[in-house]
């Protein structure tokens, strides 16, 4: 292993949040450091004798907020007795910095999979055993074998989606086509965007034409004056709900995960989705297990719990973004399955791309987003 600063170790956020990961109104506090087993030597004969998960009936969920809906944290619990803490986070950088850290005990988080990609090279995932996952069958073959993680030895797809704008059309007659009508002087203080540097930074690069994961120095310099000009336009910075933000009407229109477009629709057929002209990418965020997890049947307990089809069905429910579980989406309703935010067309995922893990030039795209905001 090298000697220098993990790549992956990028500039640490502030702000941490420590809420579940769905919309529970009393947020599980933080896991309590369970007190460590006093040897790490391995316990095969136990893991026979305890084939429904480790002996210690607890689980800690990393997760994105708004993801993981507290209903089925609950069911899991009621049916395997396992008691899950849950801590949220609103981006992958602001997951690796507390996983690299080392500060909490994480069992299973939820990167995107670029990060995964990160996570690999550097050897900081476990690999699943498949043997325990046999809901995995359930996912539509697109959504396997995907190029982060051939043969899905470490990660598995939880919910994918892409990034689009969103027009609430009785404050906002014009035609929205593209990032840049969305940041156009005569919105300013009427934008919400979400708080996530490589997003932000991918429209840009959309908007120059260059490819979303061309990031040399050179192209972080092209795409400069275009942030200069976007960020100060941008009244809220939210990635955790930026629909409330249009709901509650403060702003006018927006950049929001396709999901929450997908809610704001159902809500108010004044929200209309769009996917911006100049290009948008496919995320697909991932079910898998750090390096320094103390509970991991547990974890692959709940992984397989969650790709069953009526929890990944409810899941949808709560949180609509695009489920790579085909049998569970069967079981959405025709309206579900048709909201446009949560599922592109074959056209337009056609032209998605997805991130690639950038190693340390994350860093300056996170520097460059911070210092365009502080403008
Ligand atoms: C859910 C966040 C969506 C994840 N609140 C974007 N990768």
């Amino acid at each position: 292993m090298k000697e220098v600063a993990h790549p992956l170790m990028l500039a640490v956020l502030a702000a941490l949040t420590l809420t579940g990961c769905g919309k529970a109104p009393e947020p599980t506090p933080a896991s309590q450091p369970t007190t460590a087993s006093p040897t790490t030597t391995p316990a095969p004969q136990q893991a026979a004798a305890e084939p429904l998960g480790d002996p210690e009936k607890r689980l800690n969920l990393f997760c994105w907020s708004e993801y993981v809906p507290q209903e089925i944290i609950d069911t899991f619990t009621k049916e395997t007795g396992i008691s899950v803490s849950t801590e949220s986070y609103a981006s992958n950088e602001e997951m690796l910095a507390k996983l690299l850290a080392g500060g909490g005990t994480y069992d299973l988080i939820q990167p995107s999979e670029y990060v995964i990609e990160g996570l690999i090279k550097e050897n900081l995932l476990i690999p699943i055993d498949h043997a325990a996952i046999p809901n995995m069958k359930n996912l539509a073959p697109e959504f396997t074998n995907m190029s982060f993680d051939p043969g899905n030895k470490y990660s598995i797809p939880y919910m994918a989606g892409t990034v689009g704008i969103v027009v609430n059309t009785e404050l906002v007659q014009d035609d929205i086509k593209s990032y840049n009508d969305v940041f156009q002087s005569k919105f300013s203080k009427n934008i919400v965007v979400l708080d996530d540097a490589r997003e932000i930074v991918g429209w840009g690069f959309d908007t120059l034409g260059i490819p979303i994961n061309d990031v040399t120095d050179e192209n972080l310099e092209k795409v400069k004056p275009i942030l200069a000009k976007w960020l100060p336009l941008v009244k809220v910075f939210d990635s955790d709900s930026p629909k409330t933000a249009l709901l509650n009407g403060d702003v006018a229109l927006g950049i929001v995960w396709g999901g929450e477009s997908a809610i704001l629709i159902n809500e108010d057929k004044k929200f209309k989705w769009i996917v911006p002209a100049e290009g948008a990418h496919l995320f697909v965020d991932n079910l898998a297990i750090p390096k320094t997890a103390t509970h991991v049947k547990n974890a692959q307990l709940f992984m397989n719990f969650l790709l069953r089809p009526d929890i990944s069905a409810k899941i949808s429910d709560a949180f609509p973004y695009l489920n790579p579980n085909a049998a569970a989406r069967e079981l959405l309703t025709p309206a579900q399955r048709g909201n446009p935010a949560s599922y592109p067309t074959a056209d337009e995922l056609a032209t998605m791309q997805t991130f690639k893990d950038i190693g340390e030039q994350a860093t300056k795209v996170d520097e460059l987003v911070t210092s365009q905001k502080a403008q």
